[in-house]
């Protein structure tokens, strides 16, 4: 972080102010100093920000710093990732069709780089492609990028000079378009995410951008579990999730618990009604968006998350023999002393208490799973988080849900066997 881009983002004019009629809106603070409420419902990026703007004669400008940033992935792994804003990944850019945007960009990175602006609309020499449409940003250079949002939707921008290695690192981030006539109906909480990959070796803290399959930290922008925030809702709240992928190699298929939802729009624009079908999983490709929506009638806490069951565990050791059905009393000592690893995957080491697989790792890492839930050890890790649906205005993270009586899984009684024959 500079002091250049402190002074910056600490201008009074970029300062965001919350609070207005319509509930959940943000107000904009114009150069004449005029507030006036967003005409939208502004998206709430979990664990991340949305990029602050100031109105200058009615163009909307934004700045983004590409730096280095030490970032936590969750508490026990950071690594120097770069980012923008001092943030992994960078703001969400937010603003309605027809703006017109001044996106400047400034690099303190120490390579040079550019940003391309991903499902936008833009003239050619605006489309941030390292020597295609224009000469990269070198360091210490800021670079202007201007044009008007000619479409709604959801979109992303990133790095697209050696985009390997900076995407790999970090540099990227998403972009809302909200609609300037609104159709369909108006929902009550709108989340943006995008997904992303990377290899960090367990101990060190650079990401590897050479990694082509073995990627072993998949987060939900740039968190793991148990460190992705809760989507905390009300029952009854029309939800939007817009999911950007742009991890180096894989799709992610995003699992919702307990309800069901429709795809409504992709980074090419909105899909036709007609044209949607009832899912509870979305796939979404690397270099895509996804935008999903639903009601949330079922209260409780229900995961959310990629259904690749790799991508739900963190820093995993692939390399390990197949030792489901051993009895390890009877080979711990060799075993362990081949396979150092052994431990981690032993049967029955997904019971253990999330704080005895911390304690197993290695400085800089985490165990594979294992987050703490209201009934034990929660083995996941990576792509995973929780939608709380809570009956009444949830505050805070929503707590964990009390599930009315009668409606918890529990040990079968000796009489309820016998009634339904069920052999013990
Ligand atoms: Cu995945």
């Amino acid at each position: 972080m500079t002091s250049t881009r402190r002074e910056f983002l600490q201008n009074s004019a970029f300062a965001l102010t919350v609070g207005s009629a319509l509930p959940g809106a943000r107000p904009e603070t114009h150069s004449s100093g005029v507030v006036a409420a967003a005409p939208f419902r502004p998206v709430v990026t979990p664990n991340g920000a949305t990029a602050p703007h100031r109105i200058v004669d009615g163009v909307k400008v934004f700045h983004l710093v590409a730096e280095e940033v030490r970032h936590t992935f969750a508490p026990g792994l950071d690594a120097f990732c770069w980012g923008y804003n001092g943030k992994v990944h960078g703001p969400t850019l937010e603003a309605v069709e027809g703006d017109k945007v001044r996106i400047y960009v400034t690099n303190r990175l120490e390579t040079a780089t550019t940003v391309h602006w991903h499902g936008l609309y833009v003239p050619s020499g605006m489309d941030g492609v390292g020597g295609l449409s224009q000469r990269s940003i070198e360091p210490g250079e800021t670079f202007l990028y201007e044009f008007t949002l000619r479409h709604h939707g959801t979109f992303m921008y990133h790095s697209h000079h050696d985009e390997m290695t900076q995407m790999a690192m970090g540099l990227m981030g998403m972009i809302v378009v909200h609609p300037k006539s609104p159709s369909g109906p108006p929902v009550d909480r709108d989340f943006v995410y995008m997904l992303s990959e990377w290899r960090v070796i367990p101990g060190t803290r650079r990401p590897d951008p050479n990694e082509m399959t073995d990627f072993n930290v998949l987060t939900l922008n740039g968190k793991i579990f148990p460190a992705t925030d809760p989507l905390v809702v009300r029952r009854g709240d029309r939800v939007r999730i817009r999911f950007g992928n742009l991890s180096a190699m894989d799709h992610h298929p995003i699992h919702l618990h307990g309800h069901s939802f429709t795809i409504t729009a992709t980074d090419g624009g909105d899909i036709p009604e007609s044209a949607r079908w009832p899912e509870t999983t979305v796939l979404v490709p690397t270099g895509s968006t996804r935008t999903i929506e639903f009601v949330a009638t079922e209260p409780g806490d229900w995961a959310m998350h990629c259904h690749m069951t790799h991508h739900v565990m963190t820093q995993m050791g692939h390399g390990i023999p197949n030792i489901i059905g051993l009895d390890p009393s009877l080979i711990d000592e060799k075993l362990t002393n081949a396979v150092p690893e052994y431990a981690a995957m032993a049967q029955g080491a997904m019971n253990e208490s999330a704080q005895d697989l911390a304690s197993e790792t290695p400085p800089n890492s985490l165990p594979m799973v294992g987050g703490n839930g209201p009934y034990g050890t929660i083995t996941m890790s990576g792509m995973f988080t929780i939608m709380k649906v809570r009956e009444t205005e949830p505050s805070g993270d929503g707590g964990w849900y009390a599930p009315p009586a009668g409606t918890l899984a529990r040990p079968a009684t000796e009489a309820e066997l016998s009634r339904d024959g069920i052999p013990k």
